[in-house]
């Protein structure tokens, strides 16, 4: 199993920038990879905002398995906070968040005039790990209209705030949670979806592993475009095969597998291999 590193200061610093944000908003949009949804999360992070409303959004949907993204919606959804699919860079799926959101933010709303104060607008966060697309899903909510609404003096200085609509903030700046790596396997998918820097791992060890958990689901595509017939026991056998499908090779006929092993993640990534999840929902009784 491939080994990634580990960096204990990224930890100290996004929970230093989650407390801080946290009081400024009502609403945290918890972004993660539609993939892997249980990997990209970091639960101990998003303790620290566990009093507020929330929302999961498992982005980049248009390269996961749909029929397990529906089981994942349907599993990940509690009450307060909803789960929905999304792919930001299409926008399908967008129009769910915002109403998620005003769900979410709705009992807040009304316990704010109940008691007399003054309804404003839902004021949001997007949080995740790197790569999960936090930008694009700022950018796609934000729409053409991109419009700060300007500092708020005295409370969010410095900070800037895109209107969405009339009654929803985003905070333009998302918070980063660091990866969670509890689980050795955790780290691999993590590799295989690109939310780790690709320096700090073996990318023959992931790239051979992704094969071996994508093989079944995707066999014709694996077949035709890497020229994968069958999958052999050893994992970097199938990087071989790969290699000489697509004519990597270095001097003396050898197989290249350092480029086999970038051109599988590549194109893992890019969705070219189909639509795959890498992590689908347990039986309801499993603790998540
Ligand atoms: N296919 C697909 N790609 C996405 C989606 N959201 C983001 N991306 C891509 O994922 C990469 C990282 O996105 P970015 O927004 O920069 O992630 P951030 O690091 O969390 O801010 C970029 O190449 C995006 O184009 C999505 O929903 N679908
Ligand atoms: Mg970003």
């Amino acid at each position: 199993m491939p080994v990634i590193q580990w960096f204990p200061g990224h930890m100290a610093k996004a929970r230093r920038i989650l407390q801080e944000n946290a009081p400024l908003v009502d609403v945290v949009l918890e972004i993660v990879d539609a993939r892997c949804p249980l990997a990209s999360r970091n639960p101990d992070l998003m303790r620290l905002v566990a009093q507020k409303p929330q929302v999961l959004i498992l982005n980049k949907a248009d390269l996961a398995d749909p029929a397990a993204t529906r089981a994942w919606v349907e599993r990940l959804s509690e009450p307060g906070r909803p789960a929905v699919a999304l792919d930001a860079v299409k926008g399908t799926g967008a129009r769910e968040v915002l109403a998620a959101v005003r769900r979410a933010f709705g009992p807040v709303l009304e316990a704010w005039t109940a008691k007399g104060r003054k309804p404003r607008p839902a004021r949001v966060m997007a949080v995740g790990i790197p790569n999960v697309g936090k930008s694009s899903v700022i950018n796609r909510l934000a729409g053409a209209r991109r419009a700060h609404v300007g500092d708020r003096p005295g409370v969010t200085r410095g900070k800037q705030w895109i209107r969405i609509g009339a009654d929803v903030e985003l905070l333009d700046m998302p918070g980063i949670l660091v990866p969670k790596f509890d689980d050795p396997r955790d780290g691999v998918l993590l590799a295989a979806v690109g939310c780790v820097k690709d320096e700090v791992f073996d990318r023959r060890a992931v790239a051979a592993e992704l094969l071996t958990l994508i093989y079944e689901p995707l066999a014709p595509t694996l077949a035709e475009r890497l020229g994968l017939t069958r999958l052999d026991p050893e994992p970097e056998n199938n990087l071989a095969a790969v290699a000489r499908h697509r004519g990597l090779l270095r001097a003396g006929e050898q197989v290249d597998l350092d480029a086999a092993a970038a051109l599988v993640l590549r194109e893992f990534r890019e969705g070219r291999l189909g639509r795959v999840s890498l992590q689908t929902p347990c039986p309801p009784s499993t603790k998540l």
